[in-house]
């Protein structure tokens, strides 16, 4: 199953990257995020890569989020290993010493939008239709305190709180204007954009600014790792209650039944 994300790696830019390809809507199920955490730490290790852009293999999608299936009528020990996967993303991603651009070129719920925001720089097609945004409270279930802080740290308390509470999507405009996403682009300027971004924050000192982005990450990356078992027991015991279980299948019902 080696061959849900693409990498490209250009030796002479030393820039990554990253198209995510698994289809149809690349939800991030536990196979993507292990095959996504190896395919990071390679890149990481690499003295060659300096830069990664993560982007989306479809048009109309980053990413759909977190696997609802990986959720759902699964055993507890099922459910540890999942979220262990989705930590590790959370961690390698948002800790990456390489500068991190996210070519968001379609739509991106909920674990999309973590993703998204996981990196030093956004850029969204320019398309009313893309939407991106924290949308957990609409499944039922609740964004995990390291998702929040997160978005804290980009779009600041007042903002995340209300997001959150409605799970509220935010079109490709909206989320430009509060600051989720940094610039907006036509869609066939997504990639290239990303790129000349991307040779403008190589040419600051890569320690320097590795220094930096640790001193403004650490205390939120710390949290989570201080207490990174008891989130897993947390997720289990709240996603094993029926009553969770009934208002994912739900959702998921909803999903299917939509076209
Ligand atoms: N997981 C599993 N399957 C999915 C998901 C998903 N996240 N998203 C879509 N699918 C499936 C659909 O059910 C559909 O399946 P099928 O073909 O069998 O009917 C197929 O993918 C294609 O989906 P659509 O037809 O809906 O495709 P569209 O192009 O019309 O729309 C979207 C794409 C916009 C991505 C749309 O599918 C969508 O909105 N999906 C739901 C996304 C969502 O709500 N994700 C939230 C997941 S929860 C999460 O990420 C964080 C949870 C934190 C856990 C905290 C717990 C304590």
């Amino acid at each position: 199953s080696n061959n849900k994300i693409l990498v490209e790696l250009n030796e002479s830019t030393g820039v990554a990257v990253m198209k995510m390809k698994s289809p149809p809507v690349n939800s991030l199920s536990l196979d993507f995020l292990t095959e996504f955490s190896i395919s990071l730490e390679k890149l990481e290790i690499d003295r060659g890569c300096r830069g990664l852009i993560l982007t989306s293999a479809f048009p109309k999608i980053f990413s759909a989020g977190l696997d609802i299936t990986e959720m759902c009528g699964k055993s507890a020990e099922h459910y540890a290993a999942f979220w262990k996967a989705v930590q590790e993303m959370w961690l390698k991603l948002y800790g990456s010493n390489m500068v991190t651009i996210a070519a968001v070129n379609g739509s991106s719920p909920a674990g999309g939008c973590l993703m998204a925001m996981c990196c030093d720089y956004r850029i969204m097609a320019d398309n009313p239709k893309f939407a991106i945004g924290l949308n957990e409270t609409q499944l039922g279930i609740v964004a995990p305190f390291w998702f929040k802080d997160t978005m804290i740290n980009i779009v600041g308390n007042r903002v995340t709180e209300q997001s959150l509470q409605l799970g509220q999507m935010y079109s490709a405009p909206e989320a430009h204007k509060i600051g989720l996403v940094d610039l907006l682009v036509p869609e066939d300027k997504v990639q290239s954009t990303a790129a000349a971004v991307m040779t403008q924050w190589l040419s600051i000192p890569d320690h320097a600014r590795q220094l930096t982005k640790s001193m403004m990450r650490k205390p939120t990356i710390d949290r989570l790792v201080k207490q990174q078992e008891a989130d897993i027991n947390n997720f289990v015991s709240f996603i094993t209650r029926d009553s969770i279980q009934k208002s994912l299948q739900v959702y998921l019902d909803r999903l299917k039944q939509k076209k």
